[in-house]
């Protein structure tokens, strides 16, 4: 009797564990390694952020940026703010995803600025007027940007990006659309839910893709071929506010080395010494204001979830029917003891 509670307590907390590993869907699953992806965490911004509220194993931080345990505060809901994080160690993987889980939020409305960016660039830990970074960068730049500037009747928030040879200046009197080689419109501001961005970069072609709608889903904002980056640069990420201001918060950055299964030639291939730009010499932008029905996340993993609950329902319903008849004979055994 004793041992087969034992093994009744045993089985009930094997099938209370897998069926939590089931159900628990949320926060991980969402930022789960991309089919080909290892995690690298010398690239990657998880919690806990920092052991001392001052230092990062792997990053530095700037201006106003404040570490909480929760989330990195990179500019405050305050006028003329900037501030900035960045890696420490330069970047020699040629193909690569980056998920970052942000939360810009504020007092206004319906408006806000200036937005944030995310780097990936040959200086780090500048200051300047680019979303709080400098000017004529070389490399990558997506910006979201929360404030329109230029007078285009365009509705904000919006995503651009640009690549930057060094003497190409961000256009603030275009929001970035003059020299952008991509981008799309984004209501990322004020929610309630996780809002999260991909950046992807496999095979010199940059794919951003967007989770701002809560639904736990990728959809596309642009996808660009020919974009041409160079290993050893930094990934950042900056924020500045203006007139207007909003809270720019990482919560979290997961960064995979994707492969992208090149040849051991391509492998061995000194791509430190590539200039940054894009092939095509007129970029095709504004083609893509509209957001493109993306691909489900998940849809792999949810098929294979539902069928582990199913068989998890059924491993429930078993175990508890196999106890059940041995409890009830050793019962009848022990009554009939009782009378004899
Ligand atoms: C950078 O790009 C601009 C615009 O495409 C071009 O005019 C300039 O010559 C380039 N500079 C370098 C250093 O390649
Ligand atoms: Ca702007």
């Amino acid at each position: 009797m004793e041992r087969c509670r034992i093994f009744y307590k045993f089985s009930i907390n094997i099938i209370v564990f897998l069926c939590l590993l089931v159900a628990s869907d949320g926060q991980d699953s969402s930022q789960m390694a991309p089919e080909g992806g290892f995690l690298k965490r010398e690239y990657s911004l998880t919690k806990p952020y920092s052991s001392n509220g001052m230092t990062m194993p792997f990053w530095d931080f700037r201006d106003r940026t404040m570490l909480t345990n929760n989330f990195i505060r990179l500019t405050s809901n305050h006028q003329a703010e900037v501030g900035s994080v960045w890696n420490k160690i330069p970047l020699y993987l040629r193909d690569w995803e980056m998920q970052v889980q942000f939360k810009v939020h504020g007092g206004g409305r319906t408006l806000g600025a200036d937005g944030f960016a995310i780097w990936y660039t040959k200086e780090r830990m500048t200051p300047g007027p680019v979303f709080g970074s400098r000017d004529e960068f070389h490399g990558l730049g997506v910006f979201f940007d929360t404030y329109k500037n230029g007078p285009q009747a365009v509705t904000f928030p919006q995503i651009t990006a640009m690549v930057g040879n060094g003497s190409v200046k961000y256009d603030h009197m275009t929001d970035g659309k003059s020299n952008a080689i991509g981008s799309c419109l984004a209501s990322f501001r004020n929610k309630d839910y996780d809002t999260l961005v991909s950046i992807k970069y496999v095979k010199e072609t940059l794919q951003i893709r967007l989770d701002i709608d809560g639904l736990g889903e990728w959809r596309e904002c642009f996808s660009m071929p020919g974009v041409k980056l160079p290993t050893g640069y930094f990934i950042g990420m900056s924020a500045a506010t203006g007139d207007l201001a909003d809270n720019h918060d990482l919560i979290n950055v997961k960064f995979f080395h994707m492969d992208a299964g090149r040849s051991a030639e391509e492998e061995a291939e000194d791509w430190s010494t590539v200039l940054p730009g894009v092939s095509y010499l007129k970029p095709p932008i504004d083609n893509r204001d509209d957001v493109g029905s993306g691909d489900f996340r998940n849809s792999s993993v949810s098929g294979f979830k539902l069928f582990l609950l199913v068989v998890c329902i059924l491993l429930g319903v078993g175990v508890c029917v196999v106890v059940g008849v041995v409890v009830f004979q050793k019962r009848q055994a022990q009554n009939r003891k009782r009378f004899y």
